[in-house]
């Protein structure tokens, strides 16, 4: 690392008698979205269409669920419209087992109110389709029964029905429990946002906002085996900055964050989004490299190096330098494929040459130095 004041000469961190040994340790269906619900000549029932809500709109109102209404009666398919249409969900409607399953498919609706006798799916077969193509997303489902059998009620909810309703239904209770319903979905999505959240913070790092040494390593094991299946080339490289305990002490933790998260841009803006770099811990960063000649690799690097080492730092009314070394490992195209942790280790041992050979420079594994 180099600082200078404005007025004093700079000098570099390590170059004052201090000893340079390194201290780190080793590291079919037809959309029928809002559509009549039914043949409106065929039952002469007076046209209460669901006014067409848009996805937007949807939105903007909070309630943007969706609702799969699946029923081969006419009327019994309106009875579900009516009070629901009053609500702001997004209704869809289905005559037969098949249709809903297509309409499902294609929507994934929340929620689906589906009658338990169908001419073409039984309710149970339907249920069982609906849970087995969920995805991560929860629907919930609704069976509607026209009797009050309680065998006919454990198949249902066998079947994967979260709840049941015998018709004829009272239209508060379609209502509420239509709500109970939201209320589940309501709390899938939570968990799953929180869950993706977490499996996100779980793989990257805090400070620099790249990914860890979990993330960075499973990445690279799966490039490394892909490599060594397809014949493409494949480069690993470890960075640690120079004298980076010295930015620490001299001008303070915050000064180091500052220096640890330039650097990560650098990294980052130089790497293909197709490559991949992290932070291995400390001041330690990995770079993995595919698709390039050794020649192309080494260039990356080289262009990192340099960012970093022309840029300024300002603490405390100092300029400060600092500077990276880099090992560098891995295979062209057609070579005979490494495993990922022999890489590591390889390209660490660079480093360490690197270190020793005097730092701010790149050094190529012995295999990869030909
Ligand atoms: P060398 O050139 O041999 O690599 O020397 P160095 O000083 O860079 O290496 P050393 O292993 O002696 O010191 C690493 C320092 O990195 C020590 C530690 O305080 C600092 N460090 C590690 N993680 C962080 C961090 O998240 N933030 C800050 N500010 N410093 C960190
Ligand atoms: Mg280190
Ligand atoms: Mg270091």
């Amino acid at each position: 690392m180099e600082h200078q004041t404005t007025t004093e000469k700079s000098r570099k961190f390590g170059e004052s008698g201090e000893a340079s040994a390194r201290t780190r340790s080793k590291p079919a269906a037809t959309n029928q979205i809002c559509s009549t619900p039914f043949d409106m000549q065929a039952t002469n029932v007076r046209d209460v269409r669901v006014p067409a809500r848009t996805e937007g709109s949807m939105r903007e109102t909070g309630k943007d669920y969706k609702v799969l209404i699946v029923d081969d009666s006419p009327v019994s398919r309106k009875l579900v419209e009516l009070p629901l249409s009053q609500k702001q969900y997004k209704l869809y409607f289905a005559k037969t087992g098949q249709e809903a399953t297509n309409l499902f498919e294609e929507h994934r609706p929340d929620l689906v109110i589906l009658d338990w006798v169908m001419p073409d799916l039984s309710g149970e077969e339907l249920c069982r389709r609906i849970r087995s193509s969920s995805r991560d997303a929860y629907s919930y489902i609704i069976v509607l029964t026209g009797s009050t059998d309680k065998d006919c009620l454990v198949e249902a909810l066998d079947a994967g029905a979260d709840d049941h309703l015998t018709k004829p239904f009272h239209r508060g209770e379609l209502l509420a429990r239509v709500a109970v319903g939201i209320r589940t979905i309501e709390l899938h999505r939570q968990l799953r946002t929180k869950t993706r959240l977490m499996e996100k913070l779980a793989l990257t790092d805090a400070l620099t906002g790249l990914p860890n040494r979990h993330a960075i390593q499973t990445w690279a094991e799966g490039q490394l085996s892909g490599a060594a299946r397809h014949g493409y080339s494949c480069w690993v490289v470890v960075g640690d900055l120079d004298h980076f305990k010295q930015v620490n002490d001299t001008f303070g933790h915050d000064a180091g964050d500052a220096v640890l998260q330039k650097f990560s841009k650098i990294l980052k803006s130089n790497t293909r989004s197709s490559d991949i770099c992290g932070r291995l811990g400390g001041e330690e960063f990995l770079v993995v490299l595919t698709y390039a000649a050794k020649d192309d690799a080494v260039a990356v690097i080289e262009r990192i190096r340099k960012e970093l080492d022309r840029t300024l730092f300002t603490f405390g009314g100092c300029t400060v330098r600092v500077t990276a070394s880099f090992g560098l490992a891995g295979f062209e195209r057609h070579q005979k494929p490494s495993i990922f942790s022999k890489l590591q280790a390889l390209a660490d041992e660079a480093l360490y040459a690197a270190k020793r050979a005097g730092r701010n420079r790149i050094e190529l594994a012995a295999g990869a130095a030909a």
